[in-house]
């Protein structure tokens, strides 16, 4: 069977109880596990689909934490490795009733920075069909932007599905400049982009997207397929030399917690790529889940088992 391969930091993320207060404010804090890459894993394994995530973990509290999760939840650890007398990274986020909330990152120097291309010798890439990335974990360091640009290369050149998603977080980059610039670099390696219409626009510096499209095509043959989210709108699929169509949101009763409904909307796409389903439909099953996502609590507790997103899909009305 088709499995996806990918590689990001997980992170444990406090949550503040209280709403609507500013970090600094806040006093009571929930925990859960996050991470962009690791909750792509997380809604394909609610999906029953296979995948290997290739991490670092510190041999501290946090890192136990996660590995005793992903052991629970039995996670292949063929690429997961503790590492002695290294940290986990870990983010505190605020509780809003409307839009992002506020973040706060203790991740320099966690055990993910330490891993460099040598490491990458150890995979079997004989078994995937897709490799998934992010923005996210290239912005880490110099370290884990090499790392996550030779896996690109290396599934290209085997002709494997790479999906891209450049899921922006200015704080973590040097600044703007370098960020646009290693992110368009790494688009040139994926034949699937995933960019946030805000996203595409910024990175692209232009408004149309049509013409977003075109500079994306034009830059790269590998680039096959590009998917622009665009929030409750839902997105706009594009296929090289194909006329592009939109597929509508679903209906989100109340937002919750916007952080993760990118990465749910990941898993949703890629489910429907690993299933052989059309565009449209594993677009659809995106779309499905990026809204349940955002319906719940933490950065992945919406994702859907098949059988919930399936009765999500089929009872809730496109808007
Ligand atoms: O996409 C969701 C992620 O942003 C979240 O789970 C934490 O990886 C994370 C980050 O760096 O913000």
């Amino acid at each position: 069977m088709s499995e996806l391969l990918t590689i990001g930091e997980p992170l444990i993320v406090l949550k503040s109880t209280e709403i609507d207060k500013k970090l600094i404010e806040c006093s009571s804090f929930n925990k859960y596990i996050a991470g962009a890459e690791l909750n792509v894993c997380i809604g394909l394994k609610k999906l029953d689909l296979n995948f290997k995530y290739i991490t670092r973990l510190g041999d501290d509290l946090f890192g136990q934490t996660i590995y005793e999760y992903l052991k629970k939840e039995n996670f292949s650890l063929d690429y997961i490795k503790i590492l002695e007398n290294h940290k986990t990274g870990l983010y505190f986020k605020n509780h809003v009733s409307k839009g992002d909330p506020d973040v706060e990152y203790y991740r320099e120097d966690s055990a993910i920075n330490y891993m460099n291309i040598d490491d990458l010798s150890e995979i079997d890439y004989d078994k995937f069909s897709i490799g998934h990335f992010t923005g996210i974990t290239a912005s880490l360091s110099k370290n884990c932007y090499e790392v996550v640009e030779k896996l690109m290369k290396k599934l290209l050149k085997e002709s494997k599905i790479v999906s891209f998603d450049p899921n922006i977080r200015k704080r973590l980059w040097e600044n703007e400049e370098i960020m646009k610039k290693s992110l368009n670099k790494l688009a040139k390696l994926c034949t699937i982009f995933i960019p946030g219409i805000n996203e595409a626009k910024l990175l692209s510096g232009l408004d149309d997207i049509e013409e977003i499209c075109e500079f994306y095509f034009s830059q790269s043959e590998n680039l096959k397929i590009i998917v622009i989210k665009d929030g409750e709108k839902g997105a706009y699929v594009k296929q090289r030399d194909e006329k592009g169509f939109n597929v509508s949101a679903y209906k989100v009763e109340k937002v919750v917690d916007t952080v993760g409904a990118g990465d749910g909307f990941a898993a949703g796409l890629i489910s429907g790529i690993l299933k052989d389903l059309s565009l449209e439909e594993s677009t659809k099953r995106a779309c499905a889940i990026g809204a349940m996502a955002v319906m719940s609590e933490g950065d992945n507790d919406g994702y859907p088992t098949e059988q919930e997103l399936l009765k999500f899909m089929e009872g809730e009305c496109n808007e």
